[in-house]
């Protein structure tokens, strides 16, 4: 590659008209390579030693405030932001930063780590959290890519690239919990990647899924409704583990979610990232990670009964 150390843009387009000009732009320079060399495969990955943060911070020296890190010798291929729905799962947060900050690194990603948690004590609503992750990470950083993971999702190979593909990326396809397979062929939950793009193909996800389950499904809906297929990793490289866990109060399985995602195709274009209305509480800024608290409202009657 040829510095054009004194040269002006115009002097290299007047030597050749008729060639298309070569703006020498810095950040063509020196692209990370694929695959990253810092790739290690497989890796331990066990929940019975508890992490702390202070230990966390301790070996992810090269953080910026709000868990965002890319390479310092090369341009990444991708700006990830990573999105976790959240309410009072520190724990398995710790586990999720202790195992991810180094394999993001190690992936060369230029990324940043959101955690949205949702204030109060309503109904738990993940498929919100995500949109509203969405939208602010995008009013912070020109990201191209977004990685939608739950908490207690842990890869335990970092051959599984948490970026984005040509389609709508599963990521957590062999997880322990389901005997290292997929448990059903359309399953779209635990941890996926889709880049701004696809997002705004779909209109995001949806919004009024309240409670536990459908809210995957419904998404993976929108994505075959508008053409496009997932891709998934092998089941090697895809190995995951989910940390233990009993169901949280204020997550009870929705009993709406079977009749909504029959609905998909009507619903998707008028609820989702068009329709989204949140408010921020709080934005702080950790080390590892931005949190941001979020009022996701309440579910609202879409059937008022009269009198
Ligand atoms: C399955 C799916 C998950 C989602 C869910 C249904 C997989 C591997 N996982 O997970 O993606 O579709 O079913 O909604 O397919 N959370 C909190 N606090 C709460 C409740 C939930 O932080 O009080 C977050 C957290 O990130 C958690 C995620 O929401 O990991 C999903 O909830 P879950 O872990 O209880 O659901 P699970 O394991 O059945
Ligand atoms: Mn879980």
């Amino acid at each position: 590659m040829v510095l054009w150390k004194n040269k002006t843009l115009k002097d290299i387009n007047v030597t050749a008209e008729t060639d298309t000009p070569k703006a020498p732009l810095r950040e063509d320079f020196n692209i990370c390579p694929d695959p990253s060399p810092l790739l290690v495969g497989p890796f331990r990955v066990e929940f019975s030693t508890p992490v702390s943060l202070v230990t966390v911070r301790e070996k992810n020296p090269h953080l910026q405030e709000g868990g965002r890190y890319k390479p310092d010798d090369c341009t990444a291929l991708q700006k990830v932001a990573v999105i976790i729905p959240f309410r009072n799962r520190d724990e398995h947060l710790r586990f999720w930063l202790h195992y991810l900050h180094p394999l993001l690194q190690r992936q060369q990603l230029d990324y940043g780590v959101y955690v949205i948690n949702q204030d109060g004590e309503n109904t738990f609503n993940r498929a919100k959290l995500m949109n509203i992750g969405y939208t602010e990470a995008l009013k912070e950083y020109d990201y191209d890519c977004f990685v939608f993971s739950d908490v207690d999702i842990i890869p335990m190979d970092d051959r599984n690239l948490y970026r984005c593909f040509s389609q709508p990326r599963h990521l957590s396809v062999a997880i322990d919990k389901f005997g290292f397979r997929l448990p059903y062929k359309k399953i779209f939950g635990g941890a996926t990647s889709l880049s701004k793009e696809q997002m705004l193909k779909i209109n995001g996800f949806p919004n009024n899924y309240w409670g536990w389950g459908g809210e995957d499904d419904d998404v993976y809906n929108r994505v075959t409704h508008r053409g496009m297929t997932i891709s998934r990793p092998d089941s090697a490289v895809g190995k995951c583990r989910m940390i233990r866990h009993t169901r949280d109060e204020k997550n009870e399985p929705n009993p709406e979610r079977f009749e909504r995602i029959s609905h998909t195709q009507k619903t998707m274009d008028k609820d989702g990232l068009n329709s989204l209305e949140y408010k921020v509480v709080t934005v702080e800024k950790h080390v590892l990670f931005t949190k941001i608290t979020v009022d996701v409202g309440e579910p609202i009657d879409e059937n008022p009964q009269e009198n």
